[in-house]
């Protein structure tokens, strides 16, 4: 039995928890005593109980992101319960203990217990940002039954904030940013199984030196990077064990250029026809020594991630995202003309001082661009995120529950986003899965602005249908064919 656990629920079971794995690479001589478990969000809740159960272990650790952190709460609750009878009944005579850490549990704020996220009250403790240093020194202690103390906690790299004995809630330690070159990596930790069946998750660097308020990333502005050359080892490991679907979670692929161009390269020699590799780059950094790259990638190899959220210069400028529209669109148009790169460009509609006329103008002018897909996503008022300094003057109102969608703004109305939403969904089943795209120039001629004209349609099949999901894909085509039909 491991005394360690390490588990989470993704959101899908394509998702792997990278966090899993370099927590566990990185416990040292525990790592033998440790353990992973992941679990998808649609598998039942009793079979995850059950599995956690059947561990025994002495710790449990729980990642905790936007996406599970309801069904991670409801978890926890059910375990606490069984746990409790196997007390009671005694079958065992202590709980494991409890240590959460992971973006989600990390922001939410715990310093008043009566107000406290009910997630985080069900820790014995928090561990606030990266763990691989600290994660180790905890389960130390804690399996050696000896008290953390500030001034030992994990080598100094941690600082013990509140230590709750008896009362509720969780000890919180936060941990400083790992220096990227003194942690194992958890790739040899990917089972055959994970780089065949699912994304392979990987990380050439860390942080983001953009500030947009939305993001949780310009919490952390300072840049690491994984040293290139083990990077490039394991990502040859990684290959040769048949990993194809590359994904990787830096924030900013593009920002140091030359690397960008190595680790491409690097790609660019080992490609096979089923593998591609996934980047998120930011659209105002393509110099041409990364274009001439990009172009080299075959069809089907390269994906690109490339985030727009608004063309609305003053909102960009509002909440501290760097904005250059007409070097945006250029860029999208050079990736559509000279590359097989397949895009997805994504907006974001409810920031503040943005109204639904901008919104589709922006729509407008990214959709004259023809990316594969055009993402459109609804504010996320994410705990700990810098944004929150606009809800009074913009009246910001949210749903308290994750994922923490913005409800309604001064400047948008909840019908103007429930309209917005509606269109994503819409969007998403139409133009994005490719399913249409025999009519696709008849449903949106180009020329004439897609917004109003697919907000039409959208409208049309929500008082057709009475939703956006579920719609049987013949009933779907039908529609869609009498829209063309009728429309000029
Ligand atoms: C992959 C990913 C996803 C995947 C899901 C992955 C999965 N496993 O299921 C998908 C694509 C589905 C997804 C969706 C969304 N995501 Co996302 N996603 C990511 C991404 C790119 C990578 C996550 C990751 O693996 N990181 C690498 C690991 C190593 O980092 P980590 O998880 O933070 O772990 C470190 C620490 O947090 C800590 N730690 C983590 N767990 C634990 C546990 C313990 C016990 C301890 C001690 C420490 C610890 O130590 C780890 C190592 O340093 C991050 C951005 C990023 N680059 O991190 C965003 C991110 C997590 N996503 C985010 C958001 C907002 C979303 C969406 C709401 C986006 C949207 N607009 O729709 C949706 C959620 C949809 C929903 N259903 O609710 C936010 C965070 C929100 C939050 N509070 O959790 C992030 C941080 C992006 C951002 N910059 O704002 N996402
Ligand atoms: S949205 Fe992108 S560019 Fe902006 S802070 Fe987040 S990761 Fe960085």
């Amino acid at each position: 039995m491991p005394r360690i656990l390490l588990a989470a629920i993704n959101a899908k079971y394509v998702h792997p928890a990278l966090s899993l794995r370099l927590l566990r690479a990185n416990l040292g001589d525990l790592e033998k005593e440790s353990a992973i478990e992941e679990f998808s969000l649609r598998q039942p809740m009793e079979e995850k109980v059950t599995r956690v159960l059947a561990a025994r272990p002495r710790i449990l650790a729980l990642s905790v992101s936007i996406w599970n952190h309801e069904q991670t709460l409801e978890l926890l609750r059910a375990l606490r319960s069984r746990w409790a009878a196997s007390r009671e009944s005694g079958e065992c005579d202590a709980d494991p203990v409890v240590i959460l850490g992971g973006p989600e549990a990390a922001n939410l704020p715990p310093e008043a217990p009566l107000l406290s996220p009910p997630i985080l009250m069900s820790g014995d403790w928090l561990v606030r940002g990266e763990g691989e240093h600290v994660f180790g020194e905890l389960c130390r202690a804690i399996l050696a039954g000896e008290r953390l103390k500030a001034s030992n906690a994990v080598s100094g790299l941690g600082t013990l904030h509140s230590e709750n004995e008896g009362a509720v809630g969780p000890t919180v330690l936060d941990a400083a940013p790992a220096d990227l070159s003194l942690i194992s990596s958890g790739y040899r930790l990917y089972t055959d199984d994970d780089l065949t069946r699912k994304l392979t998750y990987v990380e050439a660097s860390r942080g983001c030196p953009f500030g947009c308020e939305f993001c949780l990333s310009s919490l952390d502005r300072c840049v690491r990077y994984f040293p290139l050359d083990v990077f490039l080892r394991e990502m040859d490991a990684l290959i040769e064990r048949g990993a194809k679907a590359f994904k990787f979670l830096d924030r900013t692929f593009n920002l140091d250029v030359e690397r960008a161009g190595a680790i491409m390269d690097f790609f660019l020699a080992r490609l096979r026809p089923d593998m591609y590799v996934h980047f998120e780059m930011v659209p105002s950094r393509f110099p041409e020594s990364l274009r001439r790259r990009l172009m080299r990638f075959p069809a089907g190899s390269l994906r690109l991630e490339v985030g727009i959220q608004t063309f609305n210069r003053e909102v960009a400028a509002l909440i501290g995202r760097p904005s250059d529209p007409d070097k945006e669109v250029e860029t999208l148009r050079f990736l559509r003309d000279k590359t097989t790169a397949i895009v997805h460009a994504d907006l974001i509609a409810g920031l503040p001082g943005e109204n639904l006329e901008s919104f589709a103008s922006g729509f407008d002018r990214l959709w004259e661009t023809r990316p594969g897909e055009v993402q459109l996503g609804i504010l996320k008022r994410l705990p700990g995120a810098p944004i929150a300094r606009h809800d009074a003057a913009f009246r910001m109102k949210w749903s308290q529950n994750p994922p923490y969608e913005v409800l309604s703004t001064s400047t948008m109305s909840r019908e103007e986003l429930d309209q917005v939403k509606t269109f994503a969904r819409f969007w998403e089943l139409i133009v994005n899965r490719g399913r249409f795209d025999a009519v696709l120039d008849q449903l949106l001629p180009p020329g004439i602005p897609g917004f109003a004209r697919f907000s039409a349609l959208s409208a049309r099949l929500l008082s057709r249908f009475g939703r956006a999901w579920g719609i049987p894909l013949d009933d779907l085509r039908s529609e869609v064919d009498v829209f063309v039909s009728e429309s000029p």
